[in-house]
């Protein structure tokens, strides 16, 4: 035998080995093949240095929403990615008469074509109550005007349009408390009519329809209901971002949510952010701010899978994620966003991205 066929034997037997090993691991699936690879999507440069919230929108191009939380002498746009990645912007977002700044978390598109966006004042310091729901009046793809239509929220977060109703995250409603609760808003559009709807700060609105709570060693006990999501039977699933769980809610014909069950946690998953529910497969993708990963959860089963993930401080260099906060599907490809906040021994950093990852 030559030197090169036991080179060869000797490959295929660690081969076989490596699939031994890896048959023996928990349900966790570790993709890391090169298929799933990010890369850069869009350069968003130092005028928009914080992207977070991402939506499709019904011409196949993404909604984003730039808070700027980390250089905001920028102000807090609404960008529009076409379907070659180029972006626009679509307006510029009012700030708070109070704090004098916005902080656009998520968005999502009504069936009366306006945009909603969830304003979290928490971001800009201001987690007294004051963070508001915004309504983008849209007329042929451009922005008329903007309203508030809710506030009294202490963090609001993820924004789903749903039936008649919009449907808001309220990350945090007593940081002080322990374990610390949070929750899900609705709202009708029909409410909509006058003054912005005001909640009651702390959890004792009727509007809030859905309420939980995060337990956690660390920061991320603080931070509660994060991503929102439908799937088309209309159940709703909420991002528990410090127990790093995806929480699944039904209704009654009254419309009255039942309490939470776990779909999945941890599990590879160490922390949830924001969601998607795929159009064609149902699977939920998630974005990990914790781990720098994208996980794919199946809505039946609660398998795991990690789609893409790399070490903190990445950068965000050719496309690696930054600490991604959201996610947004378009045909076969996952655009995430790096809201690379200064947090979790992560630095803001250059180059300020929208990763992308094609799927199969
Ligand atoms: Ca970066
Ligand atoms: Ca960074």
């Amino acid at each position: 035998m030559k030197r090169s066929d036991y080179s060869r034997i000797l490959c295929v037997l660690i081969g076989c080995l490596f699939v031994a090993v890896m048959a023996g691991c928990p349900k966790v699936e570790k993709v890391k093949a090169p298929a799933h690879k990010p890369t850069i999507a869009v350069d968003l440069g130092e005028k928009y240095n914080t992207p977070d919230g991402m939506v499709l929108d019904a011409d196949n191009t993404i909604l984003l929403n730039i808070p700027n939380f980390n250089d905001d002498s920028h102000p807090a746009v609404v960008l529009r990615i076409s379907e070659d990645d180029k972006i626009e912007e679509v307006c510029t977002l009012p700030v708070h008469p109070v704090s004098k700044k916005v902080g656009p978390l998520g968005i999502d598109v009504g069936p009366d074509g306006n945009l909603y966006i969830a304003d979290n004042q928490g971001m800009v310091d201001h987690p007294e109550g004051i963070s508001r729901l915004l309504r983008v009046n849209m007329k042929d793809g451009k922005a008329q005007s903007i309203d508030t239509v809710a506030e009294g929220m202490r963090m609001a977060n993820a924004v789903s349009c749903f039936g008649d109703s919009v449907y808001v995250t309220e990350t945090s409603l007593d940081p002080d408390a322990v374990p610390m609760p949070s929750g899900v808003y609705r709202f009708k559009y029909s409410e909509f009519t006058g003054e912005p709807v005001k909640v009651a700060v702390g959890g004792g609105d009727p509007h809030l329809i859905a309420k939980f709570t995060t337990t956690a060693d660390d920061w991320t006990a603080t931070v509660g209901a994060n991503g929102l999501a439908f799937d088309k039977d209309g159940n709703m699933y909420v991002c528990n971002f410090g127990e790093a769980s995806v929480l699944k809610f039904t209704f009654d014909e009254n419309g009255k949510a039942s309490a939470p069950t776990v779909l999945a946690k941890d599990n590879g998953m160490k922390s949830a952010d924001g969601m998607k529910i795929h159009p064609t497969t149902g699977d939920i993708y998630i974005a990990d701010f914790v781990a720098n990963a994208v996980h794919k959860v199946d809505p039946k089963t609660g398998k795991v899978t990690i789609i893409w993930q790399n070490e903190n401080n990445s950068g965000g260099k050719g496309g690696l994620l930054d600490k991604p906060s959201e996610v947004c599907i378009r045909g076969n490809k996952v655009y995430v966003s790096n809201i690379d906040l200064p947090l979790d021994g992560n630095e803001h950093d250059a180059p300020h991205t929208i990763s992308v990852i094609e799927l199969e």
